[in-house]
């Protein structure tokens, strides 16, 4: 997995705050709305402990308190351990934690205690990213493309095509595309050399790399929902086509395991 930096969560209010914006431009509501609206469920006094863990390549500075930020934006009570791993698990629990938020390099997930629900942080990033972009307002067109068909990407590109839409899809991995294909029923359809070109309303992109959506498959004021870290446009083009940009680093999945979880 494409590990975070500190520098990625810098300012992760103000990251939050200007993703909440862009979410309810192009959705009506904002970030909690959609995952209230998507998960029907609501906060209700949950605790949430934040277990920091020092396997693999360790502690990424501000992870941890980047998330207790993140819950208390989303109207959850939340506590970061003075311990790691296995000993802060156990204050956590001993400290009243209903949920525990905890991540190695691998597997970040949400358990909730109570009611034995469990979530990971990577199909519920791609679900919730697909579901604001499904949301969009200002089109109806059903063709969606999406680009990164991995762990994040492939939970998201399944949920566009269990509501319906046409997804046109694209991933580096040939073989991982051919599979994706057949499993989903998406139409291949690479960006940079189309078969048959063509411009998106709606574009889901969750890849490690930056600059993978070309200008030619951006249409006016189109929707570019993306978890992927670096960006995947320019902000020249962005600024180009009036494009509505979903990306943040970790806030709007975090809601969606929470909200997963209650
Ligand atoms: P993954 O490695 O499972 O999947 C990435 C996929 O992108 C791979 O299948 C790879 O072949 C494909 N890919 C790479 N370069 C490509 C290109 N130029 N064009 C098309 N496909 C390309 O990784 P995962 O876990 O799905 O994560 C994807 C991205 O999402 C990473 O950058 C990760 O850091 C980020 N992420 C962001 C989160 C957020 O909250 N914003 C949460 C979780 C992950
Ligand atoms: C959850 C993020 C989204 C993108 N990549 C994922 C990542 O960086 N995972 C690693 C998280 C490790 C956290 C570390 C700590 O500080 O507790 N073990
Ligand atoms: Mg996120």
């Amino acid at each position: 997995m494409a590990l975070l930096t500190p520098e990625d969560l810098e300012n992760i209010n103000k990251q939050l705050q200007a993703a909440d914006s862009a979410v309810r431009r192009v959705t009506g509501l904002d970030i909690k709305g959609v995952c209230k609206d998507f998960y029907g469920t609501t906060p209700c006094c949950e605790k949430v402990g934040i277990v920091p863990v020092t396997s693999g390549n360790g502690i990424i500075g501000s992870f941890s308190e980047s998330l207790h930020a993140i819950a208390g934006y989303f109207g959850f009570d939340s506590f970061v351990t003075d311990m790691p791993d296995v000993s802060g698990y156990y204050e956590a629990v001993r400290n009243g934690a209903q949920i525990i938020l905890m991540a190695d390099d691998n597997t970040f997930l949400a358990h909730n205690l109570k009611n034995g629900k469990i979530a990971n942080n990577q199909p519920c990033t791609g679900i919730i990213y697909a579901e604001i972009a499904s949301r969009y307002l200002k089109t109806d067109s059903k063709d969606v493309l999406a680009v990164g068909l991995g762990k994040v990407g492939f939970p998201g590109a399944a949920h566009f095509v269990n509501k319906g839409f046409r997804v046109y899809g694209y991933d580096a991995d040939r073989e991982l595309l051919d599979k994706t294909v057949s499993s989903l029923g998406i139409i291949p359809f690479d960006p940079v050399n189309p078969d048959n070109p063509g411009k998106f309303s709606i574009i889901f992109e969750a890849t490690p790399c930056a600059d993978t959506i070309p200008e030619s498959v951006i249409s006016e004021n189109c929707v570019i929902s993306t978890p992927g870290i670096p960006c995947a446009i320019s902000k020249e083009l962005q600024r180009k086509y009036g494009v509505e940009l979903i990306m943040e680093p970790l806030g709007i999945g975090t809601a969606s395991m929470l909200y997963s979880v209650l």
